[in-house]
């Protein structure tokens, strides 16, 4: 058995500049995919409990629409996921981009280190 989870990274949008980092930290091999309707950014998996290196770091400017993560682990448990996306703000509010954030637990010890995602999103002015 394993477990599969989606995430719609809704409000990361077409030609925004994004960065992202993911880890592991699992005796499962855990792997994230991170996509969208026109192209596949990274899909890589790893399987240790040694935090580095990471699963995944690099940069790209999106291409296609419904960015979007997929998790999986070969583990017997179901995912548990918690993610969050904020708003970045200029001083007076005006909203120029996201930041997304996951971790997950792939086991029973509720650590949540067994996955973690960092991404940034800036508009892009031209
Ligand atoms: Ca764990």
């Amino acid at each position: 058995m394993s477990s599969k989870k989606t995430i719609l990274l809704d409000g990361i949008k077409k030609g925004q500049l994004i960065s992202w980092f993911a880890t592991t930290q699992a005796a499962n091999t855990n792997t994230v995919k991170l996509y969208d309707d026109k192209t596949t950014y990274f899909e890589n998996s790893k399987a240790t409990v040694n935090m580095v290196p990471p699963l995944a770091q690099g940069y790209a400017v999106v291409e296609g629409d419904n960015l979007s993560i997929d998790v999986t682990t070969s583990g017997n448990c179901e995912w548990k996921l918690n993610h969050s996306m904020l708003d970045l703000t200029t001083d007076v509010g005006k909203c120029i981009g996201k930041t997304f954030s996951l971790v997950g637990e792939d086991s029973v010890d509720n650590d949540f280190n067994d996955i973690c995602i960092s991404i940034s999103a800036w508009n892009k002015t031209r």
